[in-house]
């Protein structure tokens, strides 16, 4: 149900600004709500307010900005961040308490029987302040905390009524698919609220656990520009993308710009002063570059027979590499036949051989190998 209707809560401007490398600033931090907006996000998570004077400006600044998105601040769980933050007239609260018993130890030193009484006073006096707020209760360190004490504090929130929302957070990337399913579905048969997760990627698993969350009945992925976040990051925006793409992907054209990926993902890394690895879902390098004889013939010939996603549908185009010695013949006659070229299959055929001949030594770029092509084309009407 929930991988036809659900949101992304997109916090590239929350958890992407934990990244090592992010400083946005001000205006910055204007063009990425703008732009995550025209992508289609559905919720924009902020810095808290309460985190430095020029945050709770920007948090400001961009609730007055009146996009479609609704915006959200990410706050702890208590009276005064949320005075503060209802005060800037964002659309939502998320807010949030350790569990783990690690984080009630090292963090805030408080008991499962005092982190409920205080969630219960801080999410009934927000109801109180803002009966149209949207309300998020969530526990960090979900998967390091203990299944017993994790429904205690979701059905004591739940029975509140306060909450639109319970989330679920995999914080140190620990948890996986299997897991995350387990809990989610938990909570969704418990409570009927809606179930956000957000989950780290220490472990390489944080689309696979988004999408888990989702089959499960979660409601709201959350995700960030390039997975950038704390350590390693979270769920990346394109790639959860590119696994829902896989399945849904009418439902996914027409719900996201999926043709301001590239540049919403090279405006970050540039941002943040890194680059956009090679590998990247969609648009990284060489995301649809086809390279061996094989796979070039095919896809030459169709391009299902070796592409998942359409380039297209991201605005995107694909590349057959051709100056290598693994190249093949039927590339090489695409290659002539785009320049125009009047080669028999024979002809080509001893070109690419030739091609080959030349790459063992080191690759050709394009631009050579289409001089060649040209030259081989003038030498073969000579000979005949
Ligand atoms: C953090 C907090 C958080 C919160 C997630 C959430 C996490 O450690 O910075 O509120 O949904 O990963 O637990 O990002
Ligand atoms: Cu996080």
């Amino acid at each position: 149900m929930s991988l036809e209707q659900f949101a992304i809560i997109e916090s590239t401007l929350r958890e992407g600004e934990q990244f090592a490398g992010a400083n946005f600033t001000p205006a910055q931090k204007i063009q990425i709500a703008t732009k995550l907006d025209e992508f289609g996000a559905e919720l924009i998570e902020l810095s808290s307010p309460v985190s430095s004077p020029q945050n709770e400006a920007d948090v400001r600044a961009i609730v007055g900005l009146g996009l479609n998105a609704r915006i959200l601040t990410h706050i702890r769980c208590n009276k005064d961040d949320a005075l503060r933050a209802l005060d800037t007239g964002v659309h939502g609260l998320d807010i949030v308490i350790g569990t783990s018993p690690a984080l009630r130890k090292h963090s805030h030193g408080k008991t499962i029987d005092e982190i409920i009484d205080l969630a219960r006073e801080v999410l009934v006096f927000v109801r109180h302040q803002a009966p149209n707020i949207i309300l998020r209760f969530s526990t960090e360190d979900s998967f390091r905390s203990s299944e017993a004490d994790l429904l205690r504090v979701y059905l004591a929130i739940s029975e509140l009524g306060v909450v639109n929302r319970l989330g679920v957070a995999d914080t140190v990337g620990i948890a996986t698919p299997t897991q995350v399913s387990g809990l989610v579905g938990l909570l969704r048969r418990l409570t009927h609220l809606d179930i956000e997760f957000h989950g780290h990627n220490d472990s390489g698993c944080a689309i696979a656990n988004a999408y888990a969350a989702l089959e499960a009945g979660a409601t709201h992925i959350d995700t960030t520009v390039l997975g950038i976040g704390e350590r390693n990051g979270i769920t990346p925006l394109g790639g959860l993308m590119a696994r829902l793409y896989m399945l849904k992907r009418d439902l996914i054209v027409h719900k996201y710009r999926l043709d301001l990926l590239y540049e919403i993902d090279h405006m970050i890394a540039d941002m943040v002063g890194i680059q956009v690895p090679f590998n990247n879902y969609i648009t990284g390098a060489t995301a649809f570059t086809h390279k061996a004889g094989i796979h070039a013939k095919a896809v030459l010939a169709a391009p299902e027979t070796y592409e998942s996603i359409r380039p297209e549908d991201f605005g995107l185009t694909r590349h057959v590499q051709i100056g290598h010695r693994l190249t093949g013949w039927n590339a090489v006659r695409g290659r002539a036949q785009e320049l125009g070229l009047s080669l028999t299959d024979d002809q080509i055929k001893r070109a690419t051989q030739h091609i080959k001949t030349l790459a063992d030594q080191q690759p050709l770029e394009m631009e050579a190998v289409d001089h060649l092509l040209r030259q081989w084309e003038v030498i073969e009407k000579q000979v005949s």
